[in-house]
């Protein structure tokens, strides 16, 4: 029989991968014509001869570990006690340990108890999420939810629903460019390069100052093409941990309008920034307000540490309820082949947690805890630095950041020195995330990044 298979093999004509030219996933818009991917050549197949013991995925070459998940594999590889997780922004308690929040057990029991099936959802979700998790984004009394001109549809968590989105401009606005921050969290020029949207960086963050680039950021909005999707963190940016004041976000609003842009918002960090479900929807509401026609995509990743459950959604608010219901179509025609319909469990989650008053007021207590110990941490870390660091070096950008993050301004060789001398795992950016770290870890932190920042050109 095996000989049979084998001169069938070797007989026989197969299509082979070819390898993805170096640098292959930058799209920026300029360089869109010479990307592989736009003429399709990365996907052609080509047939030839090949002999048994040769893989037909020989042209499939090796990828680069993520710049972020792969930080938490080679933190689980190395063996050292000493060692810390930074890398990915995961909430840990006190003890370093993984957290589930008291009211996801709760309505975990209570969906237990109700004994609920497993059917498939609609392709737009669960209808009690979808209806909480628009009232939660944009206020339950917003007119726009009033007159029904919001589009949402329960994504992947807020991976899956840029996605969905990224897809949703490729087809209908496939001349449109994307405009994202520099920096910003790696994954969005992935997802734009995946959905073969092409994007570029608008200035965001000065190191200079360590904050805000605003007249840089507003004079490239400016100088994009009209009708480009601008795409904006609601709050907590990721990476820097800086934010634009409300009088910053008048006049990007403004820019934008100007300029006939869409705006898009990234909002994986709701109620995390500030401890407040309110506080943290500001920019959003703001742009509704001012009647702007935009994107939302949610998480629930970290407010309600649901991140394996991959619940999220990605809202599109239109200038008519006419415009939503046709909106809304075609994202579910864009998810039926991707994933079909979405998974249950985060939803009912949510649907349980928002829709409940009692659950809901215990979320944001305990929203403002996991808020608070965020914070505490980073007044430990600055004090522990100012303490320590006798160079004079002023360290209170640390405080002035908001979010889960603190953007150290380490550069990557001194990114490599934290992990190799001091077993501190950490993105190459030089972001670290507080909510890793716990109070009686931050002196040993603050003893390795001056270290790392005095010691390493
Ligand atoms: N948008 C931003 C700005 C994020 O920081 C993240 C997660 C997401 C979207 C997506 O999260 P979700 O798909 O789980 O909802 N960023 C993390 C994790 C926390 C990651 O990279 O996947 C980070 O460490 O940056």
């Amino acid at each position: 029989m095996a000989s049979a298979l084998a001169s069938v093999a070797l007989s026989t004509t197969f299509a082979r991968a070819v390898p993805l030219p170096e640098n292959s996933m930058r799209i920026g818009a300029e360089k869109k014509h010479d990307n592989p991917l736009f003429k399709g050549k990365a996907f052609r197949r080509v047939s030839m001869a090949v002999s048994v013991n040769v893989s037909r995925f020989e042209g499939v070459t090796m990828a680069p570990p993520d710049p972020i998940l792969g930080v938490s594999e080679a933190f689980r590889a190395d063996t050292n006690d000493l060692k810390l997780n930074l890398g990915v922004g995961a909430y840990r308690t006190e003890e370093l340990q993984p957290y589930v929040l008291n009211v996801v057990k709760k309505a975990e029991k209570l969906m237990l108890e109700r004994g609920e099936n497993k059917e498939y959802l609609p392709i737009e979700g669960l209808a009690a999420f979808n209806k909480v998790t628009a009232e939660l984004l944009f206020g339950a009394d917003n007119s726009v939810i009033q007159e029904g001109r919001v589009a949402t549809i329960q994504g992947l968590s807020g991976t899956g629903s840029l996605r969905l989105a990224a897809a949703f401009i490729h087809r209908y606005f496939p001349d449109a460019k994307a405009l994202i921050s520099s920096p910003t969290w790696g994954n969005h020029k992935n997802i734009f390069n995946d959905a073969r949207v092409p994007w570029s960086e608008y200035r965001y963050y000065d190191p200079r100052t360590v904050g805000l680039d605003f007249d840089g950021m507003v004079a490239d909005i400016k100088a994009a093409p009209d009708g480009s999707f601008v795409l904006l963190h609601g709050c907590a940016h990721n990476p820097t941990g800086i934010d634009p004041t409300p009088e910053q976000w008048e006049k990007i609003a403004d820019v934008i309008q100007e300029k006939n842009h869409i705006p898009f918002f990234d909002v994986a960090y709701q109620g995390f920034a500030s401890g407040s479900l309110d506080a943290d929807a500001y920019s959003v509401r703001l742009f509704v307000r001012r009647g702007f026609e935009l994107l939302v995509a949610q998480s629930y990743s970290k407010n309600l540490g649901l991140y394996a459950e991959r619940i999220g959604a990605i809202n599109v608010v239109c200038s008519s309820s006419d415009a939503g219901t046709r909106v809304k179509s075609q994202l579910k025609r864009l998810a039926r082949p991707m994933y079909s319909n979405p998974p249950v469990h985060g939803a009912r989650i949510v649907a349980n947690v928002v829709g409940d008053p009692n659950l809901f007021n215990e979320w944001k207590q305990e929203m403002e805890l996991m808020a608070g110990r965020i914070k505490n941490v980073r007044q430990r870390l600055y004090e522990n630095l100012s303490e320590k660091d006798k160079s004079g070096k002023d360290w209170s950008f640390v405080l002035k950041q908001i979010g889960m993050f603190s953007y150290t301004g380490l550069h990557k060789a001194q990114s490599d020195h934290m992990t190799d001398k001091w077993h501190i795992y950490m993105t190459k950016d030089g972001r670290i995330s507080l909510a890793g770290l716990s109070l009686s870890k931050c002196e040993y932190l603050a003893d390795a990044i001056i270290d790392s920042f005095h010691n390493v050109d």
